[in-house]
């Protein structure tokens, strides 16, 4: 990285500093690592929220990192979930590239790219970049960005075009995922039942790359969940990746409400930078249509008695029934009414969030302990994910919680000083789980240092009265 910013925040000094050094260990140039071991190559939405840390520090790197993703985009628009690292050892992480489109099976592909995809936050991470150059107020700075956004734009909008036609030919709004690990949140309860109902077939045997990365094989998906994801691999391979094909016949379909609400944000966002770059009103016509379509079908995943969005299984055409903090979600894309935004907000205080008295810090579990399949350690079954953390901040703030949006600000950043940027953390005992020095969380934590320099908050303020607002 070149002519690194520093961030200086008072309470959690030199976090900035270490977050900075967590992305600078994981740099790989123009590209960063999701994680040092665990994750060697370039993901998806990792790299849209590392690009928001990298912004803080070095607006050129930043725009690379999003330049590098999208220079592997799809021609169908799609922005695969991993570029891979032609130089990472063969076999450090499975499965790797010979499984995807380096089998020359799939049409439009560039080698060395998945053919799944992941949430769209990219057009977010792009805008930031945009926001802290005009804060900084350097010219030419500016300049090197608007000339970016102008090149990044037309690939934004086949992203977003992608996702609203071949992944919703209901024309729902709705974004519909072939696979878990498109959703983000691999192994959450949100999919139990949809892969539950998966019978998997013959296939070649395979070795798992994932559990010599942690130290209890209780922090990652079970063997049994493996099977599910590569079976469901397999049948996206022998399609050929055809997505009329996949929406009439793949096991797994699945309306997400996160990726969808992410991907109104993103619209939301794409019509601002459409604005910078002067695009055709035709373009931000389509595009707030596309956002206006996406409420409107978000609205209809609502559930009254969990006061929460859920995702709907296309297959079975059943919602899938489980409170997850990917309920949250229609939070970030913003415009929910305001009873449902009080419910929502109700249904994070209560037991099943927030209200649980057995967390250690009151930061939103991936999982509420109430849920039948919550597990403390198990990955996205119930650890608490400072990058979801953020998300919910970022949605708090917009709506105007600002004592919430602190407190999670907070808790977050004590949590990160004492265990460090752990991919995940125990909601019971705080501790931290799964990799180390992962990219993201040392990005989020960037962006909540810079927000601290702004605001009259002070850092460890909230946290003697937590309790009594639980
Ligand atoms: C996790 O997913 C990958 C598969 O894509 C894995 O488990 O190997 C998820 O946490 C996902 O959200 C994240 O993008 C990725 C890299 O951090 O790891």
């Amino acid at each position: 990285m070149t002519a690194e910013r520093k961030v200086e925040t008072e309470g959690f000094r030199s976090l900035p500093e270490q977050a900075a050094a967590v992305l600078r260990l994981n740099d790989m140039g123009g590209w960063t690592k999701a994680a040092p071991a665990l994750y060697p190559h370039q993901w998806s939405w990792d790299s849209g929220f590392i690009s928001i840390g990298l912004a803080h520090l070095d607006s050129g790197r930043a725009i690379n990192e999003l330049r590098t993703l999208f220079d592997k985009q799809w021609d169908s628009g799609k922005v695969p979930h991993i570029v891979f690292n032609p130089e990472a050892p063969p076999n450090s992480y499975f499965p790797g590239p010979e499984h995807w489109t380096n089998t020359g099976d799939f049409p439009g592909a560039p080698p060395y790219t998945s053919a799944l995809c992941q949430p769209p936050i990219h057009a977010v991470g792009a805008w930031r970049i945009r926001e802290l150059a005009l804060e900084r107020g350097d010219g030419a700075e500016i300049g090197e960005v608007d000339s970016f956004l102008a090149e990044l734009y037309p690939k934004l909008l086949a992203w977003h075009r992608y996702l609203l036609t071949e992944r919703d030919p209901q024309g729902s709004g709705l974004v519909t995922i072939y696979h878990p690990w498109e959703s983000g949140t691999d192994n959450s309860p949100r999919w139990d039942a949809a892969m539950d109902a998966i019978e998997v077939g013959e296939m070649p045997g395979f070795r798992r790359r994932d559990l010599s990365h942690v130290e209890d094989v209780s922090e990652r998906p079970t063997d049994g969940e493996y099977q599910r994801y590569i079976w469901l691999v397999e049948k996206i391979k022998r399609t050929r990746c055809h997505e009329e094909e996949l929406q009439k016949t793949h096991p797994f379909r699945v309306k997400d409400v996160l990726m969808s609400a992410i991907l109104v944000r993103a619209n939301e966002v794409l019509l601002r930078i459409a604005e910078v770059v002067g695009a055709p009103q035709s373009e931000r016509a389509e595009i707030s249509r596309r956002a206006e379509l996406g409420r409107a079908g978000l609205e209809l995943c609502w559930d009254e008695e969990y006061g929460l969005y859920l995702d709907y299984d296309v297959v079975s055409e059943k919602p899938l029934r489980s409170r997850t903090v990917a309920g949250f979600g229609p939070l970030f894309a913003g415009g929910t009414d305001e009873g449902r935004v009080r419910r929502m907000l109700a249904t994070m205080d209560s037991r099943h969030f927030l209200g649980d008295e057995r967390l250690a810090r009151p930061l939103p579990p991936s999982t509420s302990p109430s849920e039948a399949r919550f597990h403390p350690r198990s990955y996205w079954r119930g650890p608490v994910w400072p990058v979801v953390s953020w998300l919910l901040w970022r949605s708090l703030l917009d709506l105007g919680e600002k004592s919430r949006a602190d407190r999670i600000l907070n808790e977050s950043l004590e949590q990160i000083s004492t265990g460090g940027f752990a991919e995940y953390f125990e909601p019971f005992t705080g501790g931290p789980l799964g990799s180390g020095d992962q990219s993201w969380t040392a990005a989020v934590v960037l962006d909540w240092c810079d927000h601290l320099r702004h605001t009259t908050f002070q850092p460890g303020s909230l946290r003697a009265g937590r309790r009594s607002e639980s």
